[in-house]
């Protein structure tokens, strides 16, 4: 056979392949039709192709520190999709052809700090915004605009389709919480947390740090929290906790992603891991009976003494622990707590958790709550606590995040309190999907991925107005939740949609236009390895 001949069947071969590849992965030319999670609040398409080749280069312009990181992390994600090296370089005022540019400043005053203006021409692509942020937000959207598959094989290159884009969110907080007190997670595992949320453009990770299974943050005046009390965890594992070097590694890393840690603190219940480890703290609990989940505690369970250290927890009971509220040495506990925490915080706000105070006398709980505030403010920090606390003296300076009760919602925010929404029927994520998902519980629901998705914050609970509202947040209790992958699973493919519900506006937004565009995250999310739940109401192509 002639030398070239037996190269034929090869030819064939891979001409099949590279028109399969074309069908299903044609040139995106239209910038309307890309599936960008959050939607954009504007899109315009000039209906041609940028063309993103080894040789691009990612422009920053200035010498600015917080864009060559943007740019840096850019340079990261856009390598590992498409296997080029772009390099980050400085410029000043004349951007190459071919080029990502970063630009901060010049930015449409209405898209505030996290907004940004993407430009796509066949020449350059353009994010200018007028904070570090917006520029974030904006490459978090030029990422999901790069496809999977070299677009145009023949020439080497990734095409993204042209035209403008103009974002801006609607909420300011549009966050996810990760309780890591029930099953401990480790510094990386949170820090892949937050990847994961940045990457729908959310800005709050709300960390639940203690509760009565443990205690995971380092309080160096009261040792004993940590290293008793975060010895186990649901179960009987060995738990853990972050020292407060690790948590300052965690907060230093959400900021390079524009997200703030908000550190959660659950007091005067939630608490069995601190009275375990200072039995001066107890006062008195009613240790629950096994196999009993939510409200039957009034009626049963055995007292314990106040005053004693309590046995360590490892079930899933909720709201049958109290801190001793009639001791001065309880608010120097808590003092203590606040002013270590609040040093290693930048962020403005400490959560005090204040939900589900079953076995704390009601006055006592209020009292509680108007000193723990107190203490919260002189540590300059804005307290935040769960819906519970509307019951106290609060104003305008508290945040409450509704979960259960529309009565206690509705009476913060008639007190001036922001409220963050977080309902428990839609948004939280440790539900199960339906009763075969082999994690969660359902005690609230159980919430597909569309029921998580169909809902307003605005017009979630009536009194309750858009303006009255800070934005969304998606819980993740962890009683079932044990590993990474069992954070995605039950992470993916909700929290997509409720980042789409604090970032888009309302009006916009439908469930059959979405169910799209969350289909074709699919793959990416392949990519990213995210082990997410395949949801039958959704059309995944793959
Ligand atoms: C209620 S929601 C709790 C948590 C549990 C969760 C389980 C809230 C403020 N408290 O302590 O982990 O249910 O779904």
């Amino acid at each position: 056979m002639k030398f070239y001949l037996r190269f034929v069947p090869l030819l064939i071969v891979s001409t099949i392949m590279g028109v399969l590849q074309s069908c299903n992965n044609e040139p995106p030319t239209d910038l309307t039709k890309e599936s960008i999670i959050p939607k954009p609040v504007s899109v315009v398409a000039s209906g041609k192709g940028f063309g993103l080749t080894s040789t691009s280069r990612i422009l920053v312009e200035g010498e600015n520190e917080d864009l060559i990181n943007i740019g840096n992390m850019l340079s990261t994600e856009l390598n590992a999709i498409t296997g080029f090296n772009n390099k980050v370089e400085t410029t000043a005022g004349t951007p190459k052809e071919g080029s990502i540019y970063l630009v901060l400043g010049g930015a449409d005053a209405k898209v505030g700090s996290e907004g940004y203006e993407l430009t796509i021409t066949e020449d350059l692509i353009t994010i200018k915004a007028n904070d570090p942020a917006g520029v974030y937000m904006g490459v978090q959207t030029l990422l999901q605009l790069v496809p999977f598959v070299k677009a145009n094989t023949l020439n080497d290159r990734y095409r993204i389709a042209t035209g403008t884009i103009i974002d801006y969110p609607t909420y300011a907080w549009r966050g996810s919480m990760l309780d890591v007190a029930r099953h401990f997670f480790s510094v990386e595992d949170v820090k892949r947390y937050i990847d994961l949320i940045s990457f729908y453009k959310m800005n709050i990770l709300h960390l639940h740090l203690t509760d009565d299974q443990g205690w995971r943050i380092e309080i160096k005046s009261w040792p004993n929290l940590v290293l008793h009390g975060g010895s186990t965890q649901v179960g009987g594992g060995k738990g853990g906790y972050y020292t407060q070097e690790q948590y300052k590694d965690i907060v230093a890393y959400a900021a390079s992603r524009y997200v703030t840690i908000v550190p959660e603190i659950d007091m005067p219940s939630h608490i069995n891991a601190a009275l375990a480890s200072y039995g001066e703290l107890n006062g008195g609990t009613k240790v629950p009976l096994e196999g009993i989940f939510k409200g039957a505690l009034t009626t049963q369970g055995i007292l314990d003494g106040k005053n004693k250290p309590t046995e360590l927890y490892t079930g899933i009971e909720v709201g049958w622990s109290t801190l001793r509220l009639d001791k001065p040495a309880t608010f120097k506990f808590v003092n203590d707590v606040v002013r270590e925490l609040a040093e290693i915080t930048p962020g403005p706000y400490i959560h005090i958790g204040g939900d589900e105070a079953h076995v704390t006398k009601k006055e006592d709980f209020i009292e509680f709550i108007n000193r723990f505030s107190d203490i919260v403010k002189a540590n300059g920090k804005q307290m935040i606590g769960w819906e519970e606390i509307a019951q106290a003296k609060i104003d305008v300076n508290a945040i409450a995040q509704h979960w259960a009760s529309e009565e206690h919602a509705q009476e913060a925010a008639s007190k001036g309190a922001k409220i963050i929404m977080s309902p428990s029927k839609k948004v939280y994520l440790d539900m199960q999907y339906d009763s075969t998902s082999r994690l969660g519980l359902h005690w609230a629901a159980y919430i597909e991925v569309d029921e998580s998705y169909n809902w307003d914050p605005a017009t979630r609970v009536e009194g309750i107005e858009k303006s009255d509202i800070i934005g969304v947040e998606a819980p993740l209790w962890s009683e079932t939740i044990a590993t990474m992958d069992d954070i995605e699973y039950m992470l993916f493919p909700r929290l997509p949609g409720v980042a789409e519900i604090g970032w888009s506006p309302a009006e916009g937004r439908s469930w059959d236009e979405y169910k799209v565009r969350l289909a074709n995250h699919g793959p990416r999310m392949k990519a990213k390895g995210i082990d997410f739940y395949r949801s039958s109401k959704v059309p995944w192509v793959d």
